[in-house]
């Protein structure tokens, strides 16, 4: 367990290494909304999802769709990691002529199975996915991570109804709950508080877990449905920014890119060479 716990450790702080180069490289990027949700991605994929690269469109796959869209530079690298994607790709995002652009596009990218980007869009598009593979009698899970401040449109909670309703208990919800949207606090704009009593009112069965921590994420996944013949969220407390200091909890981030002293303090807490930014 322990060994394994290395690994994912490892495996996310590559995440992140390479969130930032292509960031870097691209000039621009949603990268503190993608360092966010980097071990919640490292453990579904090193341990959870059923998907195959060499298979993308494999019926039978469980899904995943990054209802935040703009976090792209999450989805690209991990895609990258799992072998879905070519990572040379990758230093050429938002460039012309490549297929990764500022949001994820399902109709260029195997292992991207929802173009998002207009947030409370991905959810219901999942939860149509989800009772689709309930109709079908398939035994797929469909897998969604969405924003919070992405939980104050109204279709995030149309979608909620109809998955109770349908017992969709083939959904794992997953809400990045790091208290920022866009450039100001959540509790600013429309707080959400208490959000896993919104949810469980809602039908879901919940679960609230630190989403920086390994264990707690796998533990969680490993639990799922939460409720039998429910859908399931679980509510991960993380910090918009993780691994890079002066970005962390800092609402600037959202779109602010790193100076030339700030690309240094980067490179230096992200284990990386100046030179390592001109390789995946
Ligand atoms: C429907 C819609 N409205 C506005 C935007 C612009 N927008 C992009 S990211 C963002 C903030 C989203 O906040 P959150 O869901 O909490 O994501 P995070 O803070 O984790 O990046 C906004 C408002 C959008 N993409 N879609």
């Amino acid at each position: 367990m322990e060994v394994e716990e290395n690994k994912l450790e490892k495996d996310v702080l590559m995440l992140r290494q390479i969130m930032f180069k292509v960031m870097y490289n691209a000039g621009g990027g949603h990268l503190a909304s993608s360092l966010s949700i980097a071990e919640i991605l490292a453990v579904l994929y090193e341990k959870y999802i059923n998907v195959n690269p060499s298979k993308p469109d494999w019926e039978e796959r469980d899904r995943f769709i990054l209802s935040k869209g703009h976090a792209s530079i999450a989805l690209y690298s991990i895609l990258a990691q799992k072998g879905f994607l070519d990572k040379k790709l990758l230093l050429k995002t938002c460039q012309k002529g490549n297929s990764l652009g500022g949001h994820p596009d399902m109709l260029k990218l195997p292992g991207v199975d929802a173009s998002t980007g207009s947030l409370g869009h991905g959810f219901p598009f999942g939860v149509g996915i989800a009772f689709g593979g309930k109709l079908s009698k398939k035994d797929f899970k469909v897998y969604i991570l969405m924003g919070d401040g992405e939980c104050q449109e109204g279709s995030i909670w149309e979608a909620a109804i109809f998955a109770n309703q349908h017992k969709l208990d083939n959904i794992v919800a997953i809400v990045d709950y790091n208290k920022l949207q866009a450039i100001d606090f959540i509790d600013n704009v429309g707080s959400l508080s208490p959000l896993d009593e919104k949810w469980r009112s809602f039908g879901w069965g919940t679960r609230v877990i630190e989403g920086h921590d390994i264990q707690q994420i796998s533990d969680a996944l490993s639990s799922v449905p939460f409720v039998k013949g429910k859908p399931s969220v679980i509510i991960a407390n993380t910090t918009k920014g993780k691994g890079i200091s002066y970005m962390e909890n800092v609402p600037i981030w959202h779109y602010r890119m790193p100076d030339e002293n700030e690309v240094k303090i980067a490179l230096k807490e992200l284990c990386l060479e100046r030179d390592d930014l001109k390789y995946i």
